[in-house]
């Protein structure tokens, strides 16, 4: 049996759904606002660079898509100059009573991490740029770890490849404390990167960490999921990573698209009956969502696992 399981009418959300001209939907980061599954999604627009779009649904897989976008890029301020070739791949959690975004912002100066809030997914506030260049993928805890707020993020560098680390904040604009974390194994589903997805879910185990990792191929290189379990109270302890892939790029939709054989993550609902929705972009291109058993993820991380480091 697949540990994920496909909903049956895939892709979920696609450029179609939008009311504004994109050439792309994917890379969604998803969240719980009330009754509703909020989905702030990513688009390309036919420039080339990206947007973020907002839809909504009741049940998790069916989504409208608003009117008009909900964050594009910066045209003043000090985000302009750091956000002029798109903003990317959003990923959301709520702290505290207020939503917190973390994006990727491209401009001719690299990719750095922006962070927007909003508490009622009617109106956005930027924050705080929260690295330097050459970041991507930053999730951040939805609890704090002895008063401090706790992020997974993804620096790149030749000599440690695109590896998982650990920063903590007191305010959310400061980072430190950093520390190496999880790194890519040789000769593996995820040798060449890996990267923070769905910004961890907490569970009686642990916290769950739904991951990618890259595989590179004389076709190019292959993105898949896959997942790691940290420590309830301090959460730069992993207590286990799954040696399994949990999803590969497998259906057309996956498969054939903007850039080919990617599932990607940027977010994942947990329900009260021990599953989580999770939530895909499909080859660069559209949404994808399907149901996984909490359980059986940390199984995979418990009993089936490889070495963090
Ligand atoms: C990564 C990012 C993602 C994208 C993936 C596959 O480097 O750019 O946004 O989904 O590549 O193209």
């Amino acid at each position: 049996m697949p540990l994920v399981k496909r909903y049956a009418n895939n892709p979920i959300l696609t450029k179609n759904d939008v009311p504004y001209e994109v050439a792309t939907v994917h890379n969604a980061g998803v969240t719980k606002y009330n009754n509703q599954y909020i989905m702030l999604f990513r688009s390309h627009k036919l420039n080339g660079r990206s947007i973020l779009g907002l839809a909504r649904s009741t049940d998790g897989y069916h989504f409208k898509v608003e009117e008009k976008p909900f964050l594009e890029p910066a045209t003043r301020g000090e985000f302009a100059e750091y956000e002029a070739f798109g903003v990317e791949d959003p990923r959301i959690t709520f702290i505290e009573g207020e939503y917190l975004i973390t994006y990727s912002a491209y401009s001719k100066h690299g990719v750095r991490i922006g962070l927007a809030k909003t508490k009622d997914w009617q109106t956005v506030e930027r924050v705080s740029l929260i690295t330097e260049a050459d970041y991507r993928n930053v999730v951040i805890f939805p609890e704090k770890f002895n008063g401090l707020y706790a992020r997974l993020d993804r620096p790149h560098s030749e000599i440690s490849p695109w590896s998982m680390w650990i920063s903590y904040s007191p305010d959310l604009k400061y980072w430190g404390k950093s520390k190496l974390i999880m790194k890519p194994e040789t000769y593996h589903w995820d040798e060449m990167k890996i990267g923070p997805g769905a910004p961890p879910i907490k569970t009686e185990k642990g916290w769950l960490n739904i991951y990618h990792g890259v595989f590179p191929t004389m076709d190019g290189s292959v993105y898949r999921l896959g997942v790691a379990l940290h420590d309830l109270n301090d959460p730069s302890k992993i207590l286990g990573v799954g040696d399994n892939w949990i999803l590969q790029p497998e259906e057309p939709y996956e498969i054939t698209g903007y850039v080919h054989n990617v599932v990607f993550t940027c977010g994942a609902v947990a329900e009260n009956n021990g599953t989580l929705k999770l939530y895909w972009g499909g080859a660069d291109s559209v949404m994808c969502a399907g149901t996984a058993n909490i359980s059986d993820l940390i199984d995979l991380c418990l009993n089936n696992s490889r070495k963090p480091l």
